[in-house]
């Protein structure tokens, strides 16, 4: 039988998001403007692919349950908390996100920038509600932490972010493009599969071959997220489009021209896919399905 990702995606969505109601203050709690600016980010939309990613590799890896929860909880915290800094005049200047008004339109900068900070810092206290916090196997648990911070950090998204800032209407190559989309959009992707793997106690051989899924899955997501900025539905994408080429972005169409980045976009994808070949199938199917769609996506 063919495997039903949209299903897969379903469930795994609806853990998510309980599980974000659950730790996210109520938007009554004092003080109420910055709880419901950031409810109103994380409950505004959203695909969830990075927490769908988590749970996906850890059942590779042989965790089919739901141990890695919180983590994928505290990484769609973390990718909300990036959406919401990006938007600010200061950064991407967007007036739209998630197929509504970006939080600073809605609540003001002031408001905007500390909703930003409270996701991030609520991402590293839902960890703490991880399994391995509260066994003894206390090295696993400050792995964990470890692989999140570095994501999040100057060596991964917020390194590729700067660069993406410092490199607009500048002559750039195709190795600071490559930097820019392995750092701002794949590092927290890479670790998400990465993060699963540790969870699930994957051994090394396994670890790497997820290792190696996320890198490629990483930087085709963001080349097709480049693709859609110019060919994509404002209504579908849910943000204002265009906005690459408005800005002088260097991107994968600007740089190699559509064709050759959607062929770009599925080499990467069939060698992400490969990668997983060592792999029980079975256990792999989401992640192979999930490749598939990164290719074809619309929003
Ligand atoms: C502000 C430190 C800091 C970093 C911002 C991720 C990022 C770095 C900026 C976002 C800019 C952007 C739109 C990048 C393209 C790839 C990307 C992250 C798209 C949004 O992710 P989706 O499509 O969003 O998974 P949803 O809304 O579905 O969660």
């Amino acid at each position: 039988m063919p495997f039903d990702l949209a299903s897969y995606m379903d469930e795994r969505r609806k853990w998510v998001d309980e599980a974000l109601d659950r730790c996210l203050p109520p938007s009554s709690a004092h003080p109420s403007a910055i709880h419901e600016a950031m409810r109103y980010s994380v409950f505004g939309g959203g695909k969830r692919l990075r927490p769908i990613l988590i749970l996906a590799a850890a059942e590779a890896a042989g965790c089919g349950d739901r141990r890695a929860l919180p983590v994928a909880t505290a990484m769609e915290l973390i990718h909300t908390y990036s959406l919401v800094h990006d938007d600010l005049p200061a950064m991407d200047d967007s007036d739209y996100r998630r197929g509504q008004l970006s939080c600073h339109k809605k609540f003001g900068e002031a408001i905007a920038i500390l909703a930003g900070d409270a996701l991030l810092t609520l991402a590293f206290s839902v960890v703490s509600l991880e399994p391995f916090a509260h066994s003894p196997d206390d090295r696993r648990f400050a792995w964990i932490i470890r692989e999140i911070a570095q994501a999040a950090g100057t060596e991964g998204m917020v390194g590729g972010q700067t660069v993406d800032i410092l490199s607009q209407n500048q002559e750039v190559d195709a190795s600071v493009l490559l930097y820019i989309h392995e750092h701002k959009t794949g590092a927290l992707i890479q670790a998400c599969l990465r993060l699963g793997g540790i969870i699930a106690e994957a051994d090394p051989s396994t670890l790497e071959a997820l290792t190696d899924y996320g890198k490629k899955i990483g930087l085709a997501f963001q080349i097709r997220d480049d693709i859609l900025d110019v060919e994509g539905e404002e209504k579908q994408v849910g943000k204002d489009l265009g906005r690459d080429e408005a800005k002088g972005k260097i991107t994968y169409p600007r740089l190699l021209g559509l064709d050759h980045s959607k062929r770009e976009l599925r080499r990467l994808v069939e060698e992400a896919t490969q990668a997983l070949s060592s792999l029980p199938e079975g256990r792999t199917q989401p992640l192979r399905a999930i490749g598939e769609h990164i290719i074809q996506r619309r929003n």
